[in-house]
């Protein structure tokens, strides 16, 4: 019986791991007309979902500015890919340190959750990257 039962949470802890799922975003100095950006702005993902940065171009890094409740302050080192398991649901703001007056910012939406929106519109956020977040908004 208990063998039986350990099996299935087994087979449920794995369905679980298997339905999660990976976005890659490149950091990039240049994207079409635009410089200094992430090749994904605003990503729409799942609770559980991993998002990876992958450090294409030298010079970049990600910090979160904004996020959810309870989840711990995240800043990567600069020219190194970086990974982060998205736990809980609500919204993300995240920029890249040096070129934070760059518009280098990007925004994760996790179970489509906005409750915290609110909270993401009052992070400071400096030089180009206040407009950008506008844009950005537009696209939630
Ligand atoms: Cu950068």
């Amino acid at each position: 019986m208990i063998k039986k039962i350990i099996i299935s949470l087994c087979f449920i802890f794995f369905s679980f791991q298997l339905s999660a799922k990976t976005l890659e975003i490149e950091m990039l100095n240049k994207l079409g007309k635009e410089k200094m950006v992430y090749s994904v702005k605003v990503a729409k993902i799942d609770v559980d979902d991993k998002i990876i940065w992958k450090s294409v171009s030298k010079g970049h890094n990600v910090e979160f500015i904004g996020m959810p409740k309870g989840v711990k302050k995240f800043k990567t080192k600069i020219n190194k890919d970086a990974e982060f398991i998205f736990k809980k649901k609500g919204v993300y703001l995240y920029q890249c340190t040096p070129h934070k007056a760059m518009g280098m910012i990007g925004l994760v939406i996790v179970d489509n959750d906005k409750s915290n929106l609110d909270k993401i519109k009052k992070v400071k956020l400096y030089g180009k990257s206040k407009k950008i977040f506008k844009k950005l908004l537009k696209e939630l």
